[in-house]
């Protein structure tokens, strides 16, 4: 699988460990990547490694019987442990170049950016996908980077070229068709989608249309 081919609509986020939820989110919310980030809502914390693994092996089981990918952030070791499909790195954690060292081919490389120059460093870098953001204000991530908004977002994509960008921070699901408007592969959502009672309609308002 080729990141690009299922970096595509809701890409979905599991924040805790919690089964049925990671089944929703690949299930009747119809995410084909769902990535594993234990922190809680504000802080910069992770969890345990050995949390993380217990949680990435159970979502690993999850995504095998849909046929979704597994993606864990922060961790290339853990992603390599588990058998993840990729890792995603934030820009305080271990370098690109460092990570592909490590994983060569066996793990896709998600880059998050938060601003055009890191979009052209982490393709430079061969980045297999991006994040980038925050698109709007949010309340889920420790010290946000600054607003992007939709014309920057814009112009991350056209920087990126063929490297798809999952568009994150602050999207709802009336925000999701200017995004995808901007050229944006994918659009990840925690808050808009794990605090809704009907996790799996959230998702789905998410998606390309
Ligand atoms: N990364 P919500 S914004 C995890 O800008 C994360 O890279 C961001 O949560 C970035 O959908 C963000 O609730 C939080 O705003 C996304």
């Amino acid at each position: 699988m080729r990141a690009a081919d299922v970096i595509t609509g809701f890409y979905a986020v599991l924040d805790r460990d919690d089964e049925a939820l990671a089944r929703v989110l690949v299930g009747a919310g119809g995410a084909r990547v769902l990535q594993i980030r234990l922190k809680p809502r504000g802080s910069a914390a992770g969890a345990d490694a050995r949390d993380v693994v217990r949680v990435a092996r159970m979502a690993r089981q999850v995504c095998d019987e849909v046929g979704a990918a597994l993606v864990i952030n922060d961790r290339v070791d853990i992603a390599l442990a588990v058998g993840a499909d990729g890792v995603h790195l934030g820009q305080t954690d271990l370098p690109l170049a460092d990570a592909r060292r490590i994983a060569g081919d066996r793990l896709w490389i998600g880059v998050s950016t938060h601003d055009v120059a890191q979009v052209r460093a982490a393709c430079a870098g061969g980045a297999d996908y991006l994040g980038f953001g925050p698109i709007f204000a949010t309340a889920t991530k420790a010290s946000p980077d600054a607003v992007q908004g939709l014309d920057r977002l814009r112009a991350a994509v056209e920087a990126a070229g063929q490297v798809p960008i999952v568009a994150i921070g602050g999207i709802t699901s009336s925000a999701a068709s200017s995004v995808y408007e901007t050229g944006a592969a994918a659009i990840c959502a925690i808050g808009a989608v794990l605090d809704e009672a009907d996790v799996g309609a959230a998702a789905r308002a998410l998606a390309r249309r």
